[in-house]
């Protein structure tokens, strides 16, 4: 392990010397000792191959033999370390070099390059783990076809899968051996090869393209869950249609295959027609998946199949560029899964998740622009800035271009850089030029980290009939970007008027208005709207339309009046959020001054109203009722922050609130228990949400028939998002009674490691003085292990990340565990150590006490010595 090395820059991007076309793979599999021999077809690429120097990297490799041309090297032609292999003298014409290496599988623990799950054979590649396999140019811009023959004992391994389409395939005579030949026509880079070996069991499908061609589906996981794999498949071949309804795609190759595995660092990886996902995005039935969990599935299926055009049929020039495959991936499966369900919801979910991780990375230190400029360590820019305003971005072009425009842009992309391993210029250019737009300004979006602020204010002037709007813009400092340009900000918008209705006007100066659309392109605009009828109430950033934050001085009034009448779903539900926000900030001052919470009747109205409207989706009233969390309250506070006092005060309003809607909750919980049978689509579960929602407060007041109401869907119901609800809403409040019930669910699925990763979060969650010591007696018990990411995400991710007033006590004793268990975890799996710590992003913000605790831990971490450079990476940011 390193300590500091020198950074990559973007401004240093430099095609390869040499390019590889073509590349041969012979893997030999054995546990610990697999041997790999790669044939490369080499040929210069820039000048720079005139040197006769050729530079590969390698990651902890053993180089077992090297020929060039066929001719074995003699030891003064090359330097071989286990980071990289330098040949001297090669030629300036096309060669073949023959690369052979051994690697261990079974001793690798980071999860990257061959790695053993399960007893079976897998890999990750992405970014940098091709190199852990053989000596390579290991960057996304050499693309190349790739044969791969694999060989394996026939017994520990009769599945042996590939990219690309299968070839020959056979016994090895003599032997217990055998082998199988995949071949890839597509040139990929490395990042996107991947192979399977071993035993596993299959789900099988088919599914024909628009054009007529028949793609064979596998999706293969440990032998007696094939059943779970159902809903994975469904969604699979939802996605492969709506790829070519919406966006004109069809798929490539004879076969697409998923494979579930259940030790994997993230989510799933989309390599070529072999997808490798982590289980808990596979696997789903009633007993043992959420509603959220089917929804999960959805979208990473979706998500990962979308990525055979955008990341894969179109990759990245460099790892800066990550944002062109990853932001539009996740546009594109946020459009499938708004189609498929809630549009409005799925909305509402999405601007969630951005508030609370991607606008804490964006305020904090770790903050950086969607496409960074500059890292010492990729692994670590898988980011919600790179993902999920990475897709923002991608929303914000649609809404500036209108949708005709965006897909005129999009097919150019398609058809012009197919093949290609792309830059954001070459993306945009796309749409510059099939809409004539300028698109430097929209751009900084790439380049300026932050999330800018807009302070909006209006006036309606009764006499001259018109309706003033001023919009000031600001983007705070980040860290390397002290002063900001304005931005082009699409704000989608609505003048309400007082029936209800959104007003008409005839005219608007001061700025560029189309349709329902300002563009917000200067520090500050006034916008007057003429012959406007009546004094509106204004509905700014409708669907959210661009990832910034919005200050608006309406009053309590106003914002029941948006919560009633916007026609825009997703303010309604906002507004909502304001009212309860500014109860919420408020109440947490009362609190740390000893005082009570007082709950502003007015919230309670409109909660109420909501919830008794049967005209709007149980889902969408689901969300209206719940209230901000704590972190995004300490968010919205933003300094000195006391996690004791935020809890307090949402504790304290929840229970207001409770009494507030009265009768009315149980009378609802008790309307929606209509003994439905389970089905996961989006309207039963948005019905379940609404019923779990009321349940949860019902609980948090307390109340011994709530309880007890709690208590008997735990045990009656017949599917997991019922029976986890009722168990979570006793356990976050932390009652007497949350004990036997995580007794009881633990007995029952025991055995289960998906659904026990649900029982490891909810324990270290649980509100209470009592949880650290808890987590730390979980870290031995049966049902953890270290070698295992979800299992760490679950238990210590969960105290870290989900459980605020116990990770932040003010004792520090949250800290101190965390920092331990990040230097222990860092020897085995950097990658999920470093993601860990990204837990104390928000340490600057914190009340002094607690901001000197959780400082003197960060820097006990980056005085280690032997710090993966992920780690090193992260601390050494977080401190700065
Ligand atoms: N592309 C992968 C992520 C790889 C992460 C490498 N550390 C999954 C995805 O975004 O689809
Ligand atoms: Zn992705």
């Amino acid at each position: 392990m390193k300590s500091e090395s020198a950074p990559f820059r973007l401004e240093d991007y430099r095609p390869p010397a040499f390019t590889i076309d073509r590349v041969d793979l012979d893997f030999r599999l054995s546990p610990s000792a697999t041997r790999v021999t790669a044939r490369l077809s080499i040929r210069p690429n820039t000048a720079d191959a005139a040197s006769g120097r050729l530079e590969l990297v390698g990651d902890e490799i053993l180089l077992k033999g090297l020929k060039l041309d066929g001719l074995p090297l003699p030891a003064s032609r090359f330097t071989a370390l286990p980071s990289s292999l330098s040949v001297r003298d090669v030629p300036n014409t096309p060669f073949e070099l023959e690369i052979e290496t051994e690697i261990d599988p079974s001793a690798n623990t980071k999860l990257m390059g061959l790695y053993r799950t399960n007893g079976n054979y897998c890999t990750q590649c992405e970014a940098e783990g091709f190199r852990r396999i053989t000596y390579f140019l290991d960057r996304p811009d050499v693309l190349a076809v790739y044969t791969t023959r694999i060989e394996a004992e026939k017994a520990d391994a009769p599945i042996l899968l590939g990219n690309g389409n299968p070839g020959e395939s056979g016994d090895i005579p003599g032997t217990t051996r055998h082998y199988a030949i995949w071949h890839d026509p597509f040139p990929k880079p490395s990042y996107l090869f991947a192979l399977v070996a071993g035993d596993l069991g299959v789900l099988t499908d088919r599914f024909t393209t628009r054009s007529g061609k028949p793609v064979e589906l596998r999706i293969y996981c440990e032998h007696g869950k094939e059943a779970r794999c159902t809903y994975a498949m469904d969604a699979l071949k939802r996605s492969m249609k709506w790829d070519e309804d919406v966006f004109g795609l069809e798929y490539d190759l004879d076969i697409f295959i998923i494979v579930a595995v259940s030790d994997f660092n993230m989510g799933a990886m989309e390599n070529k027609g072999l997808n490798i996902f982590n289980d808990k995005y596979v696997l789903a039935d009633p007993d043992t998946a959420s509603d959220i969990d089917y929804a999960n599935v959805e979208g990473v299926i979706a998500h990962e199949y979308f990525h055979n055009w955008t990341g894969n049929r179109i990759t990245c020039r460099d790892w800066f560029q990550l944002c062109l495959k990853e932001g539009l991936t996740v546009f594109r499966d946020q459009e499938f899964s708004s189609d498929m369900r809630s549009r409005p919801v799925k909305r509402i979910a999405d601007v969630r998740t951005l508030q609370a991780r991607q606008f804490p990375e964006d305020g904090g230190p770790l903050a950086h622009p969607v496409r960074p400029e500059i890292y010492h360590e990729i692994s670590n820019f898988y980011t919600p800035t790179v993902y999920e305003k990475g897709a923002e971005v991608v929303r914000m072009l649609r809404t500036i271009l209108g949708a005709e425009g965006f897909r005129r842009g999009m097919d150019l992309y398609f058809e012009r850089h197919d093949g290609d391993a792309a830059t954001i210029e070459d993306f945009l250019a796309c749409f510059s030029e099939t809409t004539g737009s300028d698109l430097a300004q929209f751009k900084l979006w790439y380049s300026q980290a932050g999330t800018p602020q807009i302070v909006a204010k209006g006036h309606y002037d009764e006499a001259s009939r018109s309706y003033r709007l001023t919009l000031a813009q600001n983007v705070p400092p980040t860290p390397g970007q002290p002063v900001k340009k304005s931005m082009h900000i699409p704000v989608r918008f609505g003048l309400i008027g007082p029936n209800g209705e959104d007003l008409d006007f005839s005219t608007v100066s001061g700025g560029k208005v189309e349709g329902d659309v300002i563009h917000m392109t200067e520090p500050a605009q006034t916008f007057v709207f003429h012959e406007v009828a009546a004094r509106p109430v204004p509905s700014l950033m409708r669907a959210f339309s661009a990832p910034v934050r919005l200050a608006i001085d309406l009053s309590s009034d106003d914002l029941l009046f948006q919560v009633r009448a916007d026609k825009d779903p997703f303010n309604r539900w906002q507004a909502a959020q304001t009212l309860a926000m500014r109860a919420l900030v408020a109440g947490t001052s009362d609190a740390a001054q000893g005082r009570h919470v007082q709950v502003d009747p007015t919230l309670v109205s409109a909660l109420a109203e909501i919830l008794e409207d049967e005209t709007l989706e149980p889902a969408f009233r689901a969300q209206v009722l719940q209230i901000p969390g704590e972190s995004d309250i300490a968010r919205e506070i933003g300094q000195d922050v006391d996690p004791d006092a935020i809890a307090t005060a949402r504790r304290q309003l929840r229970l207001g609130v409770t009494r507030g809607l009265g009768a009315r909750l149980a009378d609802r919980y008790r309307a929606f228990d209509d003994h439905r049978l389970y089905s996961p689509d989006a309207a039963d579960a948005g019905r379940r949400a609404l019923r779990n929602v009321l349940l949860d407060l019902m609980v948090a007041s307390g109340a011994a028939d709530a309880i007890a109401a709690a208590r008997h869907q735990f045990e009656t119901a017949d599917n997991m998002t019922d029976r986890l609800a009722a168990l979570s809403a006793v356990s976050a409040s932390a009652l007497a009674e949350r004990r036997h019930m995580l007794e009881a669910f633990y007995e029952r699925y025991q055995g289960d490691a998906l659904v026990l990763d649900k029982w490891l979060m909810l324990e270290a969650t649980v509100p209470a003085l009592e949880t650290l010591d808890r987590v730390k007696t979980l870290l031995v018990h049966p049902a953890f292990a270290l070698s295992n990411p979800n299992r760490v995400r679950a238990l210590v991710g969960g105290f870290s990340s989900s459980n605020p007033t116990q990770f932040n006590r003010a004792d520090g004793a949250g800290f101190d565990f965390l920092a331990d268990f990040v230097l222990d975890l860092d020897r085995r799996n950097p990658q999920t150590a470093a993601r860990l710590l990204i837990a104390f992003r928000s340490w600057r913000a914190l009340e002094p006490v607690r901001r000197g605790l959780a400082e003197a831990q960060l820097r006990r971490i980056a005085a280690s010595d032997r710090l993966s450079p992920d780690t090193q990476d992260i601390v050494t940011r977080t401190l700065a």
